[in-house]
């Protein structure tokens, strides 16, 4: 991984003085680095530094053009509320010379937060009341963002959950067969396409208008969320890089794909991977709490469809990268991509199973918030 060095850091419009870094291993795409500064006072201040993946990112420019327009409009809003927009949303540091990040001479791309104080970013639930937070703050977020001009967003990547797409990708993968990998993947590769019905829910629903298109931050894991290390409450919504046009449903259904594993998204041991529907309850609670009044009876009725469909897809771009020779997503060992796809592949059996009970669920909290 290519640390930052004083070149990077001294672009930057910090205040204090440079200590040290550590690296920050959480991301499957960017590469993030907490840097130790000391302010004037003599008081430790943190920032966020981090390179952008331009492989996956094709147009960084763009990409802090929407980060900084969004990150402005979150803080607007918390202030009309009266709360705290120093918390509640990101602050972004300019380089010197004004601009929303740094193109070093690698033609690497940098870019710059101030470290969220007393917060932590879960990788695993460790009380289900932290999970009903993070529903919380991800439907707050989702309402921050309702008015928000979303012909002003470049889509940082386009399709990028279209499920539909996601599949055709997949098939792809296999017909070129690059790595030579296919013939190993067989049953998994058939569960995809015993699967694939469900790819075309959510893309006909926005296709028909059925289902709203609206303003989405499509990466919500529960990492992504910085919770408050005393109280466990949700202060604020990070990485941006995905806010596009988008359904609620990805909001939802990729939340309870990644929080409601009893494992790491990696485990290697399948007998310890299973969705956890009480949690599933947590989150709805919380999401709904938020959101329930804005949706329509088409997204209520998708919830939990949707976390199959976020679930189905995740796993499926992970197959497609393990076909492809792992050349998207961050790994650190051979077989990652795979047990990856593994772990999706068994929660969206272990939904499947319980489907009947989630629609009931969903339907009962629903009623209770609308
Ligand atoms: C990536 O960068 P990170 O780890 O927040 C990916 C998401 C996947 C996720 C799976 C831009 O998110 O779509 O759901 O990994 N982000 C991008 O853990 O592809
Ligand atoms: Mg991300």
């Amino acid at each position: 991984m290519k640390a930052p060095d004083n070149s990077v850091i001294s672009q930057f419009d910090y205040e204090g003085q440079y200590v040290d870094y550590e690296v920050n291993n959480s991301g499957l795409i960017n590469n993030t680095y907490i840097l130790n500064f000391v302010g004037n006072d003599g008081s430790a201040i943190h920032y966020c530094l981090q390179r952008v993946n331009t492989n996956v990112f094709k147009n960084p420019v763009a990409l802090m053009d929407n980060v900084f327009s969004v990150s402005n409009h979150l803080q607007a809003k918390l202030k009309a509320a009266g709360k705290d927009s120093k918390r509640g949303a990101l602050n972004f540091i300019k380089t010197k010379d004004g601009k929303n990040g740094y193109f070093d001479k690698d033609g690497d791309f940098w870019r710059t937060y101030l470290y969220v104080e007393g917060t932590v970013a879960h990788n695993k639930i460790e009380k289900p009341i932290q999970f009903r937070n993070a529903g919380i703050g991800f439907g707050h977020f989702q309402n921050l963002l309702s008015d928000f001009p979303s012909d002003s967003l470049t889509e940082t990547i386009p399709m990028f959950h279209n499920t539909v797409n996601r599949y055709n990708n997949l098939m792809k993968a296999v017909e070129a067969d690059v790595v030579g990998r296919v013939s190993s993947v067989k049953d998994e590769i058939d569960f995809a396409i015993a699967h694939k019905p469900y790819c075309s829910i959510i893309v006909d629903g926005l296709a028909d208008g059925s289902i709203p298109l609206r303003v989405t931050h499509n990466d919500t894991k529960l990492n992504n969320v910085l919770m408050d290390e005393v109280t466990d409450e949700a202060v604020c919504v990070i990485d941006m890089d995905t806010i596009m046009p988008g359904s609620a449903l990805y909001d939802f259904g990729d939340s309870i794909r990644f929080g409601t594993n009893t494992a790491a998204e990696d485990e290697p041991d399948l007998d310890k991977v299973h969705f956890d529907i009480n949690l599933f309850r947590e989150y709805t609670e919380g999401f709904l709490s938020q959101v329930a009044p804005a949706l329509t009876q088409a997204e209520i009725d998708n919830l939990a469809n949707s976390a199959i469909i976020m679930t189905l897809e995740c796993g499926m771009r992970f197959l497609t990268d393990y076909l492809e020779g792992d050349v998207y997503f961050h790994t650190t060992r051979d077989g990652q991509n795979l047990d990856r796809t593994h772990t999706q592949f068994r929660l969206v059996e272990e939904m499947e199973a319980k489907l009947p009970e989630l629609n009931n669920m969903v339907a009962e909290i629903a009623a209770k918030y609308r």
